[in-house]
């Protein structure tokens, strides 16, 4: 099959919600020579924004954006795995917190992130979801971090990502840390606004960023 048939496949498979589905389409891709991160990128993000596209319209509804993230998380742990081995044997460059915003469990696209990253010989910390800009904090003093990442999904949750920036100023650590932030809300004027060092459009521009700051 062609890439293109792979990508609209993806999509489909979002739509339906069909991890089984989505999973076998990205295996079969992989098997095929298909570039894993591309197509999860040019098809099944392209899938599950669509389904939240529909989802805000009033067309869609809870259940089925639950199904499109399991078949997404689904498929993201696939290619994880794949870019993961890729990436073993490159030179250590640095340390980077990793987390999903107070308030926020949208995770799937900072996993996403967390393993094109550790490709580039970054060890990343991933806190998980809904965390604290406190704890944050307090992880990257604790395991002496070059980097804070952090990730919302949310414009009601974007909020936190300043809170980060004001604690660090107060707590006299912002130039200890590089701070570097993304998440589908997120803008370039957002990160100069609150002064973030960096913003990082998807995963690859993330990593592009990442290493930036580290140099
Ligand atoms: C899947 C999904 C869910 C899943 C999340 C599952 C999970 N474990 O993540 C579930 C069903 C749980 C969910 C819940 C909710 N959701 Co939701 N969800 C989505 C959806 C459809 C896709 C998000 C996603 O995974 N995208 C795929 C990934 C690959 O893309 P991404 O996350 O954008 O990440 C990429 C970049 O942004 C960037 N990036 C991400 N993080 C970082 C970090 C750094 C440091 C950098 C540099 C880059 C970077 O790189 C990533 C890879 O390329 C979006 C729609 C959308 N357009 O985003 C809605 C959406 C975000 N959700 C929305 C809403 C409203 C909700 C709920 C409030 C619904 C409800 N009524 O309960 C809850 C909120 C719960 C909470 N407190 O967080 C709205 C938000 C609206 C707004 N303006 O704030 C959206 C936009 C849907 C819509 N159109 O209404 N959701």
């Amino acid at each position: 099959m062609t890439k293109e048939e792979y990508i609209k496949i993806a999509i489909d498979t979002m739509i339906k919600g069909d991890t089984d589905a989505a999973v076998d389409n990205m295996n079969a891709a992989i098997a095929d020579g298909i570039d894993p991160a591309e197509l999860l990128s040019e098809g099944y993000s392209a899938g599950i924004r669509e389904v939240g596209d529909q989802f805000g319209k009033g067309r869609m509804f809870l259940p089925e954006l639950m199904l499109a993230a399991d078949a997404m998380k689904a498929v993201s742990e696939v290619v994880n795995a794949e870019v993961e081995k890729a990436g073993k044997s490159v030179e250590k460059r640095g340390v980077m917190v990793l987390a999903t915003v107070q308030g926020d469990v949208h995770d799937i696209g900072k996993g996403i992130v967390a393993s094109l990253i550790k490709t580039q010989g970054i060890d990343v910390i991933d806190m998980g979801r809904d965390v604290p800009a406190q704890a944050i904090i307090d992880k990257a003093v604790e395991v002496d971090a070059d980097l804070i990442g952090t990730s919302a999904l949310l414009t009601t949750t974007m909020g936190e990502m300043k809170v980060l920036e004001e604690l660090l100023k107060s707590q006299d650590l912002k130039k200890k840390f590089k701070t570097l932030i993304g998440g589908a809300p997120v803008t370039e004027r957002f990160a100069k606004r609150i002064g973030a060092d960096a913003y990082g459009e998807d995963a690859s521009e993330a990593v592009e960023k990442a290493m930036a700051l580290l140099s």
